[in-house]
């Protein structure tokens, strides 16, 4: 499947969300984006069957944190997935290296660490128009694609 049709992938969810307990950590740096991802995934999980109380938010001042936040979640709520959202844009200094490598590194080591999976939802764009073209624009909402990846891997941890 291409990865430009976002969307797709909730099409193709046919697994049920009723039941599960989903946290969905957002961080506030780039919120145009990062509330549109969180509305995608939230919209998803509550399509598959998913109840609004068990769509549980917490907010975080940046991706660097949602790592700190995840590592909370993972340790304090009753959770069958977590969803870390995040947008990262491309400025004129470093900064955006090690927070793109801190947080994709903090949550693959949650995930081979911690029992609740932790999935990866961070843009990490050049600039505002990629960001925007990913999260409801021409390539569909990654939101989406995240929620129907955290449905998924909430039903392989209760399986094995
Ligand atoms: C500082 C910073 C910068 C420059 N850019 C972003 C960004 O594009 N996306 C994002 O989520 N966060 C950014 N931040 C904030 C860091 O993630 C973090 O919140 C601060 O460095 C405080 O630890």
């Amino acid at each position: 499947m291409a990865t430009t049709d976002l969307n797709a992938f909730g099409d193709r969810l046919t697994l049920s969300a009723q039941g599960l307990r989903f946290g969905l950590l957002v961080a506030r740096w780039n919120d145009q984006i990062t509330e549109a991802l969180f509305t995608g995934a939230r919209e998803t999980l509550l399509k598959a069957g998913a109840s609004a109380e068990d769509c549980i938010r917490w907010d975080v001042p940046g991706s660097f944190e949602l790592v700190y936040g995840a590592a909370r979640m993972q340790q304090q709520l009753q959770l069958d997935a977590i969803i870390a959202i995040g947008s990262v844009i491309q400025g004129e200094t470093r900064h955006f290296d090690f927070v793109c490598q801190a947080v994709s590194q903090g949550i693959a080591r949650l995930n081979e660490k911690g029992d609740i999976p932790v999935i990866f939802c961070v843009l990490t764009d050049d600039n505002l128009q990629q960001a925007l073209d990913r999260s409801g624009g021409q390539h569909g909402n990654k939101g989406i694609e995240a929620a129907a990846a955290a449905v998924e891997m909430a039903h392989l941890r209760l399986k094995n």
